[in-house]
Formats: structure tokens, sequence, C-alpha cells
């Protein structure tokens, strides 16, 4: 139990400039955050457990325990859930379905999918979605919905079509609204000439793919880019710019993962940007080392810009927050807790600025001022309102959840 006093002393600092915690509290509490399920397992999934990870990108590391089956994923996640607070949604890819015969991609369907539903339901889970495009012998060569093989294309079009479908359920039946994410591998390792033929590809595929409209209010599908994958160094066909006009032409929302850009640019200062000709943006928040290495979130300056953009421009019920990524070489169920209670941090440390205060000095242009302010908070007792936070969610504080993760290990990941 926290000292009741740290809190009340931290409330009054707060409401000295004007911002209210309790309020503060409630706000981010209500945020949903969708946490990616390939944390669990680093990326494989239950399609084909023999298979490995393709498509560019890669989990590094082979700390032992990682979860073997659907029933050892579900209970790490819900272990893992217990330690963070706020409103929680689980991503799915398709090869996370529940099948005990093998199903085609373009074959899917709600009913493998049934059991999650049922599983999150009773759990109060919301349910985000993402069709796979890789880890399969028809993405071999690197391309998928942007192939030059019509009856290779046509697959992948049936494979997105299909989880529209399935997301729409998800939405349907847990009464909340379901993020569908398409990313595709697809590109070069080496120049290619004819970049156009494979754009047009898959720009065809996307028409086919979103022909059909959806009650928005089930499901949103979402389109990402990024710079480049493993293996696929020199072009990427679905780039940002491939993306932005996409996401325009078919009234998706824009995927802007943290790691998919050029290293000095910011997906915090594209928000606003996206957000004046686009109705939507889901985040794939993650932690790029040097490259899109998917590094465990943490604290730090971009994680806390990015929710100060959402909460300032007052986007929330249009920046759908996900995590993206997948670290392989410590406990996978404290990367979810850490890189999630970073999150939160986030998103509490933006509800705790002094917007309005901050505002009014840089519409009158005293900036001297803005940025005493921005240094400032930075030295506020945040760490008294998290705390309290925390306990209104019943997760433990401070570094109190290590140890059950360490117990859990013991008990549990190590029988694995
Ligand atoms: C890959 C993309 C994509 C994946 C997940 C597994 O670079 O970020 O979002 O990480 O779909
Ligand atoms: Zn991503």
């Amino acid at each position: 139990m926290t000292d009741n006093r740290a809190y009340e002393r931290a409330k009054e600092i707060y409401a000295s400039v004007g911002v209210d915690t309790d309020a503060a509290i409630e706000k981010v509490s209500k945020i949903p955050v969708s946490i990616q399920c390939w944390q669990g397992d680093d990326v494989i999934g239950f399609e084909n457990k023999s298979g490995s990870l393709s498509g560019g990108i890669q989990t590094t590391g082979n700390y032992p325990g990682k979860a073997r089956t659907i029933s050892e994923l579900r209970a790490d996640f819900e272990f893992a859930s217990s330690m963070i607070p706020g409103t929680k949604n689980l991503s799915l890819h398709a090869i996370y379905l529940d099948s005990s015969e093998k199903v085609e991609r373009n074959e899917i369907e709600p009913r493998h999918f049934k059991s999650w539903v049922e599983w999150a339901k009773e759990k109060g889970f919301g349910l985000d979605f993402n069709p796979t495009f890789f880890s399969h012998p028809l993405s071999a060569d690197g391309f998928t919905l942007s192939h030059n093989d019509p009856a290779i294309r046509k697959f992948w079009v049936e494979h997105g079509i299909a989880s529209r479908n399935i997301s729409e359920y998800f939405g349907r039946e847990l009464g909340k609204v379901s993020c569908n994410n398409f990313w595709v591998p697809d590109g070069f390792k080496d120049t290619p000439v004819y970049r156009k033929k494979y754009r047009d590809n898959l720009a065809l595929s996307y028409d086919e793919i979103f022909k059909e409209k959806k009650d928005k209010s089930l499901t949103l599908d979402s389109v990402e880019s990024k710079v480049f994958g493993i293996g696929l160094e020199s072009c990427t066909i679905g780039s940002h710019e491939f993306y932005m006009g996409c996401a325009i032409k078919h009234g998706t929302l824009l995927t802007l993962d943290t790691g998919h850009f050029h290293p000095t640019e910011l997906v915090s200062d594209k928000i606003s940007s996206v957000l004046e000709y686009i109705g939507g943006i889901m985040l794939h928040v993650s932690r790029p080392v040097r490259w899109d290495s998917d590094h465990v979130v943490i604290f730090d300056d971009e994680t806390k810009a990015i929710a100060c953009e959402i909460l300032r421009g007052g986007f929330e019920d249009r920046v759908h927050i996900g995590l993206d990524y997948f670290d392989a070489s410590i406990n996978r169920i404290a990367c979810w807790v850490i890189g999630s209670r970073n999150m939160q941090k986030s998103l509490l440390w933006a509800a705790l600025e002094p917007v309005e205060k901050m505002r009014e000095m840089e519409l009158s242009g005293d900036y001297t001022s803005r940025l005493a302010y921005l240094e400032e908070i930075k030295t506020f007792p945040f760490a008294d309102v998290w705390e309290r936070y925390c306990e209104t969610q019943s997760v433990p504080v401070r570094d109190e959840w290590l140890p059950l993760v360490k117990k859990y290990e013991k008990d549990i990941l190590s029988a694995r």
C-alpha cells in the first residue's frame, strides 16, 4: 500500500498547475491498449508448430519457457494482464487460429477463432486481428498481394477478405470495435527496375479486398507501411506514400509503426498531420534500436511524446493504440508487462500535462514559459500518481510484479 499522504501532496502540486490527478487516472484507465499476442511465442502461432518466421522480420533470443499451445499462451497473457493497469485488447494474428485440422489461409473463418472469442468474453478483453502474409510457402519468394502470379495474388486476396470477416465477428461478438491490420512483407532485396508493376498489383489487391463495405462500429481495417525488411532492403512495395493513398482511397485507418520510418523521423509528429486527412490511426508502438528491431517499449521520450500528441489533440477516439514488439532474449511475460506498463505510464504522463496552460503560453508567444513548464513538469511527483493508478486498478505497484513473474517462471515456465 502506498503512502496516501504522498498521493495527496502530488494531487495538490498538480492542482497548482490546473491538473486534476483523479480525472487523469480515470481518463487513462478507459483508453484501450491492444497488446500483441505474438510476444508470447516469438510470432510462431498455432497453424504449423514446426514453422519458422519469415517475411523480413526476426525474433532474436532463445529464452526458455515460451508458450507452445493456445492454453499456455492464454494463461501467460492472463497472468501478464493481472499486472498491467487499464483497458486491454489482445491483438491476434491469423496464424493463432484454433483448429485441430489444417486450414488454408484463404479458408479461415470465424469459427476457427470461436474459442478466442469465448475466452475474451469471459476475461473482458477486446480482440483485434491481423491477416498473416508471412511464414507461408506462398510468400517464400517475398511477394503476396503484389505477386505477379495471378493465382498467388488471388490466394492472398482471399486471405485478406477472410480476415475482414473474422475481425467483424470479433466486433459483433464482443461489442467492441476490432481493428484489422494489413501488413505485407513484399519487397526486393536488390534494386528493382519495375516498381510500378508491383505497386499496381498491390493496389489492385486492395481494391478487391476492400470492395465490400463493413460496419465501422464492428471492424476497422488498417494498412501498415514500412521502410525495409531483412533480405528486402532495397524496395518495400507497401511504402508510407503507398499506404497514405490507400487509406484515403478506401477509408481505412493508417497504421504507424514506430520502427518503420527512417531513424530521425518521429511518429509523434506524424499523428496530427495524418489525422488532417485520414479518419483514424492504428499505432504499433515499438522500440527500434538502430533498425526495426522490435525491442520492448520503454518509458522514453518518444513513447511519452506519442501519448502527449494523442491527448493534446483530443485524438483518443481516432488513434487506436497497439503495441508491436517481440523479444525472445528475456522472460516473455516480463516483456508484456514492462512494455504495456510503459505505454500506460506514458498515457498517464500525457494526462498529467498542464496542457491548457502551456497552450496559452504558446499561443501568446511566450515560448520561455512553455519551455520552463515542459522541463519543470519532468520532476513533478509523477510516480505517486502512477502508484495510485496501479492501486485503483488492483495491479502491483512499482517493482512488486517482478517476484510474481519470477515465481511463475520457476513454477510454470521452467517445466515447458
Ligand atoms: C512487421 C510489422 C508487423 C508485424 C506483426 C507481427 O514489420 O511491424 O506489424 O510486426 O504483424
Ligand atoms: Zn507493426
